[in-house]
């Protein structure tokens, strides 16, 4: 095949007239429709100069417009390479350096921030905003709606997805086009996609779940997505009766479960809700269990292997698990000193292999070695368990990781700023639980003897580098830090003495 992510998502849907997106005002676009416009952006794209394995960045909002990028740049052979449209223009510029983008697509209203990183790397800028327009659709309007479909096979890469590391450096995690193609052909077998599903997509489209999981399924499948910016509950709960399948993290569902309106009978239709980048509550699953008659299918994934394991669609979706492996991939777990395998019912580190492990991290061979290893296994962080029936239970994380809402903060990236502030002698971020998020941010100092660190000056200095939804909702200066004896933070203290913050 020329292009297998192209043609086996996308391609086999040239000139079909069939609904792929629903927008919530109540506009559609068809597959044709859709396919026309990513055309005219790879054609774009490619008159920039850009050559198959060329990185495309875009800072966009969620829109039609936004996905056929991702189909032009698989059309076209580029590198997608979507970032979090609530990061600073800081956090952005690292992108673009260390990717070597040759393009960045952003909104009107970001432009002149990132026009000088931009620009200081090569990348060409264009715009493009939440309502389509922008320089760079108004440049594509003039181009063909045909595009020929540039060869690329399975090994090539088509995304980087950068994801934070305990070091506080975000790493490139390089996705090959099988990488995708292979997840989304297990999940579709697995949920029973088919061309009859409308899925409601209420997820951000720069990370694996929404971009991958739910897009690549729904195109592989033929179905249709209602489409909505982001997640609204109001919104929401106006277009499920329209739905046969959902996704979402469990902030979601923990929402939903809150409005009175969510009802059985307003999920009638539904067939399938699914669950993932974060636990779970068991509470969760049992009390959507009672009020809707549907049990959530919980997975799990990382930006670094896409899907893992799901709970099975047919026989017991068992709460606080995530499943079994999906076919085609292993799981293994190991003790993270001796990296030996465990014997069943152990807890230890989760390892995985499979056609949905990534190929490793961008510019860093070090990294990847330490993370993937030789005989194609990735240490995923994660510590679980294996139950006799087989089901994997996440039982906690052997890396620094605070998941909020899912979204993923890696405490490092945080202290390393935290603790130049002035008055600062050091600093710790600790993950506590949130009744809406899951978990939040917190920031404990200590001062240097030299004054009292100014709490409201520190939290605007981290507004001007970090995205909102990393910024410590409190600070806290103690008198010191608790360390063990070898003089490691203990972070497990840390959050005990501040477990209740939150607390409903
Ligand atoms: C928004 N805020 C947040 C978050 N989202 N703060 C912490 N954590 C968050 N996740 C901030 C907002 O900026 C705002 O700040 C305040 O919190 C309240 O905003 P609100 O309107 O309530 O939030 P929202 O806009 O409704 O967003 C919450 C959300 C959203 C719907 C849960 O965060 C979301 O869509 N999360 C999904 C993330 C996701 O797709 N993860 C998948 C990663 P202020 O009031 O100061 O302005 S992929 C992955 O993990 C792997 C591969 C996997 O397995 O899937
Ligand atoms: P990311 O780096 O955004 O890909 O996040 C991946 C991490 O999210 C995993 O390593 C897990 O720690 C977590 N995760 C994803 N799905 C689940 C789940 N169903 N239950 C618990 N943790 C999850």
């Amino acid at each position: 095949m020329a292009n297998p992510l192209f043609d086996t998502l996308f391609g086999q849907h040239h000139g079909s007239e069939a609904v792929f997106l629903q927008l919530a005002d109540g506009q559609t676009v068809s597959y044709d429709a859709f396919l026309k416009m990513a055309a005219q952006y790879a054609a774009q794209l490619t008159d920039f100069g850009l050559v198959a394995g060329d990185r495309v960045a875009v800072q966009i909002a969620k829109s039609p417009q936004a996905l056929a990028v991702y189909a032009a740049c698989a059309q076209a052979g580029l590198v997608f390479l979507p970032l979090n449209t609530a990061y600073t223009a800081d956090e952005v510029s690292y992108f673009i350096e260390n990717s070597g983008a040759g393009a960045l697509l952003c909104y009107d209203t970001k432009v002149a921030h990132l026009r000088p990183v931009a620009e200081s790397c090569g990348a060409r800028i264009e715009t493009l905003n939440a309502d389509g327009s922008g320089s760079f659709s108004a440049l594509a309007k003039e181009q063909p709606d045909q595009f020929d479909t540039v060869a690329r096979s399975a090994e090539d890469l088509a995304a980087f997805l950068y994801t934070s590391g305990t070091t506080g450096r975000s790493k490139g995690a390089m996705l090959t086009q099988g990488n995708l193609l292979s997840n989304a052909q297990a999940l579709k077998a697995e949920w029973r996609f088919t061309a009859e599903d409308v899925l409601l997509h209420a997820l951000p489209i720069f990370h694996t779940h929404g971009l991958f999981v739910a897009t690549n399924i729904t195109l592989l499948a033929g179905g249709q997505m209602i489409f909505l910016p982001s997640f609204k509950l109001d919104e929401v709960i106006a277009q499920l009766p329209m739905a046969t399948t959902m996704m979402g993290v469990p902030t979601f569902y923990t929402r939903l479960l809150g409005d009175a309106r969510f009802t059985k009978s307003l999920v009638a239709h539904v067939r399938l809700f699914v669950s993932g980048s974060a636990p779970l509550l068991a509470e969760t699953h049992i009390q959507f269990e009672q009020r809707t008659g549907c049990r959530i299918l919980e997975r799990y994934g990382m930006t670094e292997t896409n899907m893992n394991t799901s709970n099975p669609y047919e026989g017991e979706r068992r709460a606080g698990t995530v499943g079994f492996p999906l076919p085609g991939t292993e799981i293994k777990i190991i003790d993270s000193i001796s990296g030996a395998p465990l014997p069943q019912g152990e807890i230890g580190e989760i390892e995985v292999r499979g056609p949905n492990v990534f190929k490793g991290y961008w510019q860093m061979p070090e990294k990847t070695a330490q993370e993937l290893r030789s005989d194609g296994f990735f240490l995923t962080g994660d510590l679980g368990r294996i139950d006799p029936d087989g089901y994997l239970h996440i039982v906690g994380r052997n890396k620094d990781l605070i998941i909020s809402g899912g979204y993923n903060i890696y405490p490092k990236e945080i202290e390393l700023l935290l603790d130049v502030e002035e008055h600062v002698l050091e600093s710790a971020v600790i993950g506590v639980p949130h009744p809406d998020f899951g978990e939040t941010v917190v920031g404990i100092l200590v001062a240097d003897g030299t004054g009292e660190p100014d709490l409201g000056a520190i939290q605007s200095n981290m507004a001007k580098s970090l995205a909102r939804f990393k910024h410590p909702q409190r600070l806290f200066v103690l008198p010191e830090l608790p360390r063990n004896t070898m003089g490691k933070v203990q972070k497990m203290a840390l959050r005990a003495q501040f477990q209740d913050l939150f607390s409903k």
